[in-house]
């Protein structure tokens, strides 16, 4: 009899991370990468020791409640844990983890790209070279808007929030923030950021926003349509965080209408699927779901995954253990 713990990944994770998991596990890999539907996740659940999704799983009460008796430990490839129905898991007595910290700096490193992106027209630029449109050098085409003095606003200022502020200080942004609890008195010094509690006071009085907040019930259209008419018209908006927390299609409509200046856009409401009208103005960069995609953030997110899941295995805490208050 098989006595190794049943780990059953659902998506294809970067090799060496697929190798220390056959070594370490009893593990059931998903070469072809095809995303697994909902009644291949259940069956899934019912049979492992650990499950190992990705963002693009659906791991809702239905998954969670077939793999209750065998399945101890949701091993999540990533950090946000909005795909997985946290109440139910911890109903369940199922321990769920996830990778934060390691992929910190790779995504406000996109974060960044995008705040000088948008403004300064990169991608548009590379289109017309693209389309060989390139009519020389004129002293009034292709002006965009500077960066430095401009005031940044963060929407969110966990780690990747900071890691963007110390990014956009280089540059020379104003570093203002909303959270719904004030970061400490060192890091706002560290950081020269200056905090709002009102959200709306700060949208309206900043000309770049950086949506960095985890989705949650309470984040769900946080800018909201109302919201994001507050925006100056002036006001670029980068979210690199999770879609649901903007309003994609009034974020469209504003777009379109002139009421905001541009968009730099990594994540979506319904995802794979994007607002059409959001890939068709010159103002958007949009990007797909590529914050943390380099090969050492997606080791580094597998190396975590596999600890959590060694340290569950030995009967330790994970170190990663997402907590959920029982509802
Ligand atoms: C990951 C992310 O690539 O970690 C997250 O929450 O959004 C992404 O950068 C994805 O979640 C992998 O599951």
């Amino acid at each position: 009899m098989n006595t190794r713990t049943k780990v059953i990944v659902t998506r294809r994770l970067p090799e060496p991370v697929q190798d220390r998991l056959n070594t370490l596990f009893d593990a059931r890999l998903n070469l072809s990468d095809k995303p697994m539907p909902h009644a291949e996740l259940i069956e899934a659940a019912a049979n492992c020791d650990v499950l190992a999704p990705t963002v693009t799983d659906h791991i809702d009460d239905k998954v969670i409640r077939a793999g209750a008796g065998r399945l101890k430990l949701i091993a999540n490839f990533g950090a946000g844990t909005d795909h997985i129905d946290l109440d139910t898991a911890a109903k369940a007595g199922i321990a769920v983890t996830n990778t934060p910290g390691v992929l910190t700096e790779d995504t406000a490193d996109l974060a960044m790209a995008l705040i000088l992106a948008v403004p300064r027209r990169l991608a548009e630029g590379a289109r017309v070279m693209r389309a060989g449109d390139f009519p020389g050098w004129s002293p009034t085409w292709m002006m965009g808007h500077s960066i430095g003095g401009k005031k940044l606003g963060i929407v969110g200022m966990g780690r990747i929030g900071q890691a963007i502020a110390r990014r956009a200080r280089a540059f020379g942004l104003e570093i203002h923030y909303h959270n719904r609890n004030r970061v400490s008195a060192a890091i706002e010094e560290e950081l020269g950021a200056l905090w709002w509690d009102d959200l709306d006071a700060m949208l309206a009085n900043t000309d770049i926003i950086s949506v960095n907040c985890p989705k949650t019930p309470q984040t769900h259209h946080l800018l909201s349509r109302d919201r994001l008419s507050k925006l100056p018209h002036h006001a670029f908006l980068v979210n690199t965080s999770r879609g649901d927390v903007i309003d994609e299609i009034a974020l469209a409509d504003l777009l379109e209408n002139g009421s905001l200046a541009g968009a730099g856009l990594d994540v979506y409401e319904r995802e794979p699927e994007v607002e059409p009208r959001l890939l068709m103005l010159d103002s958007v960069v949009a990007l797909p779901h590529m914050g943390s995609s380099t090969i050492e953030a997606r080791i580094a997110m597998g190396e975590k995954m596999i600890i959590n899941i060694k340290e569950f295995e030995d009967g330790h805490r994970p170190p990663d253990r997402v907590i959920q208050e029982l509802t």
